[in-house]
């Protein structure tokens, strides 16, 4: 060969090379982060996570102990490389830091600021959850999953980032379906994914009692028997709960259990005749209608009964609230259910728990420290305001997971519309209704009911791809949320939604690639 040819095979081989080499991600800005963060900027360099990296935390802060080997065990998952973990008495010169600093006020309770250098990458924030909603964000300038043991690269700059509302989370209903400790464990860390931090447990319903109560064993032994269409219903026993509980925690998810009343009791007036106002027990319901059932709010032993169950729940959860229910109680006299839920909060109240319930309890004198949630009616929320109650933004025509996407979808309901993806994620909480402003709100929750999800995938199918708008409307601020470009993102996510084999719903409104 002469030298000629052999140079244009040495060019023809390099650009061969180049075009075949995956790019070295360098702008930082480019990244479909979802919740999309306060603030991002970019340094056009690389960061090289390889199997030397260490992930450091600042010793003695037990806390970022757990994030530092949650963030471990995930770029382990990722890469298949060794990542290991140790305390750190100062910053290191190398490798990835988190680090609690007290004095940045911007960040608030919940910010970071992740800055990514060539060789250093630090988290700082004011707390554990701050550290953790970090080591989030770093996660998702890279894949899901990449080749097994090869060094990942990480576009270099900073995240200055903090939420919208204190509160961001989603609901599950366990009545309608029960769904096993193993599948709420799965709903947690898709939760927290997406920076979400609460889970708020649908306990009890017509159609099942899902919590184990010592003190009233039937409940689900009767009450937990079955489920919407007859199948074999289940319940957590205490340890159960007590598992999701630091399941949720280690991810600084807060559990919020629901014990649904006065209405919504069948599956509880079925396991004790003394509960109902005739003395005579009601029949396991495994059908859909609402609105049918009412504990007797006139007797003493519905009193006990309460203070029972919340008191043995109370005890088994960190967080600081208790949701009593007390929607659609069509079958309970207007007084009787004002009176049933002012006793019910004082029992709540003296199990030191603070008050969430649907909208309807604004009719009764709502506690200091109560939360309504709004799910459908804007005169019982402006009530509740009026009252000094915080809202919780639940509206069913844009948040109900259960609706229909739409026309075609074949599970869920459209009792309240369909919600499309972009409808989904086209509001602001601070605007929808008139009279509640940002300052009345204390978060968003989307809830999923469950009279048609019987399994994770129908779950899954709801869920995604729906849970990352609400985690951005309850994270991000209204002026950094414009749907065309969160489209872009979302559809970025669906090699994620894929790589953890979520059976998402593919929205042809969403450009989602060919992966
Ligand atoms: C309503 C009702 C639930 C249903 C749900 C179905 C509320 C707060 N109560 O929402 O019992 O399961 O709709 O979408």
């Amino acid at each position: 060969m002469n030298n000629k040819i052999k140079w244009l095979f040495g060019i023809v081989a390099l650009l061969f090379l180049a075009a075949c080499t995956p790019k070295t991600p360098t702008d930082l800005t480019q990244t479909s982060f979802i919740p999309q963060p306060a603030s991002v900027t970019a340094t056009g360099d690389a960061y090289k996570v390889s199997a030397s990296t260490v992930i450091y935390f600042q010793a003695g802060v037990e806390g970022l102990e757990h994030t530092a080997v949650y963030l471990a065990g995930q770029l382990i998952e990722i890469s298949g490389l060794t990542i290991s973990v140790q305390a750190a008495e100062k910053v290191p010169s190398r490798g990835i830091y988190l680090e609690i600093t007290g004095n940045d006020v911007e960040l608030g309770n919940e910010g970071y600021e992740l800055n990514i250098g060539k060789k250093l990458v630090t988290i700082k924030a004011g707390s554990e959850a701050g550290c953790f909603y970090g080591a989030q964000t770093l996660l998702q300038t890279l894949p899901v999953k990449a080749a097994d043991g090869e060094a990942l690269t990480i576009a270099t700059g900073t995240a200055r980032d903090y939420p919208e509302y204190a509160y961001r989370g989603t609901m599950l209903d366990v009545a309608r379906h029960f769904f096993s400790v193993e599948d709420v464990k799965r709903v947690i860390d898709l939760l927290a994914v997406y920076k979400m931090n609460a889970l708020h447990l649908h306990l009890s319903d017509d159609q099942g009692w899902r919590i184990e109560i010592k003190s009233w064993p039937m409940l689900t032994e009767i009450g937990g028997s079955t489920e919407v269409g007859g199948g074999e219903g289940g319940f957590y026993t205490q340890e159960d709960y007590a598992e999701i509980v630091d399941y949720a925690q280690e991810r600084h998810i807060t559990i919020i259990p629901e014990i649904d009343m006065p209405g919504h009791t069948n599956a509880a007036l079925a396991s004790y005749a003394e509960l109902n106002c005739d003395g005579k027990a009601r029949k396991l319901y495994t059908g859909t209608d609402v609105g049918f059932s009412t504990l007797c709010t006139d007797k003493d032993i519905t009193y006990r009964f309460v203070e029972d169950v919340v008191s043995e729940i109370a005890a088994l959860t960190p967080g600081p609230w208790f949701h009593v229910g007390g929607d659609e109680s069509h079958v309970t006299a207007h007084d009787d259910y004002v009176y049933f839920v002012n006793r019910v909060q004082e029992i709540v109240v003296k199990y030191g728990k603070k008050i969430f319930g649907w909208d309807e309890i604004a009719n009764a004198n709502l506690v200091e420290g109560t939360t309504v949630q709004f799910w459908d009616d804007v005169e019982n929320t402006t009530m509740g305001v009026e009252k000094g109650a915080k809202v919780l933004m639940s509206p069913s025509a844009r948040a109900y997971l259960d609706m229909h996407y739409d026309s075609t979808s074949l599970l869920g309901l459209h009792w309240a519309g369909y919600i499309e993806v972009d409808h989904a994620y086209t509001w602001d909480p601070a605007t929808l209704v008139e009279g509640v402003t940002k300052e009345n709100i204390l978060g968003v929750e989307a809830p999923l009911w469950t009279e048609t999800i019987t399994d994770m995938d129908e779950l899954e199918y709801m869920v995604f791809p729906r849970l990352p708008g609400y985690a951005e409307i309850g994270w991000t601020a209204p002026a950094l949320r414009d749907w065309e470009t969160y489209k872009l993102r979302l559809a970025d996510h669906g090699k994620r939604f894929e790589d953890l084999n979520i059976d998402f719903y593919r929205s042809a409104l969403v450009p989602w690639g060919e992966y």
